[in-house]
């Protein structure tokens, strides 16, 4: 079966003053979901985005979403959201009392079951969960901003994730979140990663126009997945090579 390796877009780092434009470009390009950073100035520090922002960004593009809860105990906003069936709500290991009955409670509301993990968080803290999850977030850097480097050692804890969730049998998307740059790309996705959150360094970046960056964040992973055609490579302009 071809693997497809997924790429969303982390909407805190879109253009705010284009983003109307930006949008279009990621349905038109056929970017496979919109990623939601919530944050509640406790788990992380700062505030991102709340309703208000994403159901008005919802009514105008029609790709699925992921939304990523870096708050404290995060069952409080789960009637407060408003999903698709194919939506998941991604809630943190570290933000929990009771991480399974949270979990729980997402799929019986109707959508896809997501766990994240910090960087400094063991795999072995999903042991008693995987069963009943949809979704693994994996973050490469601390939680709460764009811009910063991946932990490199996070490349191994993919692999360990890939092969503990492929030991099981299960059907579970493994995403991988931050600093996904065409650097990191094709090791991300060699590694196992399913879905990568493309942000201000893959994705939404300033040196090059948002059609480029997909491009260019395609075929990285098609060559992490080892299908890469060779004048993909050429037909990117000089100004758009990124090493
Ligand atoms: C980090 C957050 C991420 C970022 C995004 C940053 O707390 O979960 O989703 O928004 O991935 O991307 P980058 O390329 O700036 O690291
Ligand atoms: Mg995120």
């Amino acid at each position: 079966m071809n693997r497809h390796v997924e790429i969303s877009a982390s909407i805190m780092c879109i253009n705010w003053l284009n983003a109307g434009e930006q949008l279009r470009v990621l349905e038109s390009q056929g970017i496979d979901a919109l990623h939601w950073d919530i944050i509640d100035g406790q788990f992380a520090a700062d505030f991102t985005m709340g309703t208000s922002i994403i159901n008005r960004f919802r009514e105008v593009v029609n790709i699925k979403s992921e939304y990523h809860l870096m708050v404290e105990e995060p069952s409080a906003l789960f009637q407060t959201l408003q999903f698709s069936p194919e939506d998941v709500i991604v809630i943190h290991q570290e933000c929990c009392r009771n991480l399974h009955r949270d979990l729980v409670s997402i799929r019986r509301a109707g959508c896809r079951a997501g766990v994240a993990i910090c960087p400094g968080t063991p795999l072995e803290t999903l042991e008693y969960v995987i069963e009943d999850v949809d979704f693994i977030l994996l973050l490469t850097v601390n939680p709460g901003f764009a811009g910063q480097r991946m932990i490199p050692q996070i490349f191994r804890k993919i692999e360990k994730c890939r092969q503990m969730i492929d030991r099981l049998g299960l059907s579970i998307t493994l995403q991988i979140d931050g600093n996904v740059s065409p650097k990191n790309i094709c090791k991300m996705v060699e590694c196992g990663g399913d879905s990568l959150v493309g942000g201000s360094s893959g994705l939404f970046r300033k040196d090059i126009s948002l059609e480029s960056a997909i491009d260019i964040m395609r075929m990285e992973i098609n060559k992490g997945l080892g299908t890469l055609i060779p004048d993909m490579k050429a037909s990117l302009t000089g100004a758009d090579q990124v090493t």
